[in-house]
C-alpha cells in the first residue's frame, strides 16, 4: 500500500480527546528513545510529522496521525527512562492504561525494541500486557543501522528468545537508512486495511 497522506490530528491527554470516528488505529509502544516517533516519520516519509528527541521522554502525550484518511498511527510516550520522577511515572501509567485498555479502534500494537540490546523486563511486561488485552502484536527491532549484519542476526535471535516470539511477527528496521520501508508498510498495515 502507498501512504499518500499523513496528517497530525491531536495530542491527547486523556480519553475525552481521542478521535471518535472509529477508524482503525495502530499504536507504537516501547522504551523512551527507542525510535517510536522516528519510525512514524520514516514510514510516512515525512521529516517531522512526529516530534523526535535527542533526550528520552520527548513524546509526553498520545499523538494521533491520520493516514490516507483511513486509519490512525498512534505515537505513545515511552517507558523505562531512569531519570523520571515517581509522579511522572504514575502519569505515564495512567495515560497508557487509559488508552490501551479496551480501545475498540486499536487493531494492532507495534512494540519497538532496540536491536542492540536484550529486551528489558519492562518490554516483556508490555508485550504480555498487550497480548493479555487481546490486541494483535508486531515487534520491530529498531536502529538496525548501528549493527553489522552478523550482530543483527544474533540479536534478533536473542530478542525472539527473550520475548518468546514464535508466531508473532518480528522485523528489523532503520529509520535513518529506511531500507525495506515499503515492505514494512505492507506487512504492518495491510491486514488492517483489508479487514475493513
Ligand atoms: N541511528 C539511528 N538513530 C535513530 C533511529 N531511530 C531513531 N533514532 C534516534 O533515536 C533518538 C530517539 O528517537 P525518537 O523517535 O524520538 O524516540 P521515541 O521512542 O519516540 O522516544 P520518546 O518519545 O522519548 O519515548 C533520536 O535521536 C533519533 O534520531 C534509527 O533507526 N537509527
Ligand atoms: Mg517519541
Amino acid at each position: 500500500m502507498e501512504i499518500k497522506q499523513s496528517e497530525f490530528i491531536i495530542s491527547a491527554a486523556g480519553r475525552g480527546q481521542y478521535p471518535k470516528d472509529d477508524r482503525p488505529e495502530i499504536a507504537f509502544v516501547g522504551r523512551s528513545n527507542v525510535g517510536k516517533s522516528s519510525i512514524i516519520n520514516a514510514l510516512t516519509n515525512r521529516r517531522s510529522l512526529a516530534k523526535v528527541g535527542n533526550t528520552p521522554g520527548k513524546t509526553r502525550l498520545i499523538n494521533f496521525f491520520l493516514i490516507n484518511d483511513f486509519f490512525y498511527l498512534v505515537d505513545l510516550p515511552g517507558y523505562g527512562y531512569a531519570k523520571v520522577s515517581k509522579v511522572e511515572r504514575q502519569r505515564w501509567g495512567m495515560l497508557m492504561e487509559d488508552y490501551l485498555t479496551g480501545r475498540a479502534a486499536l487493531k494492532k500494537v507495534v512494540l519497538l525494541v532496540d536491536s542492540r540490546h536484550k529486551p528489558t523486563e519492562d518490554d516483556v511486561l508490555m508485550l504480555n500486557w498487550v497480548k493479555h488485552h487481546g490486541y494483535k502484536v508486531a515487534v520491530i527491532a529498531t536502529k538496525s543501522d548501528k549493527l553489522t549484519k552478523n550482530e543483527l542476526r544474533k540479536n534478533l535471535q536473542l530478542i525472539k528468545d527473550t520475548l518468546s516470539l514464535d508466531e508473532a511477527d518480528i522485523y528489523s528496521f532503520s529509520s535513518t537508512a529506511k531500507a525495506g520501508r515499503d515492505e514494512l508498510v505492507d506487512s504492518l498495515f495491510e491486514d488492517i486495511v483489508t479487514e475493513q
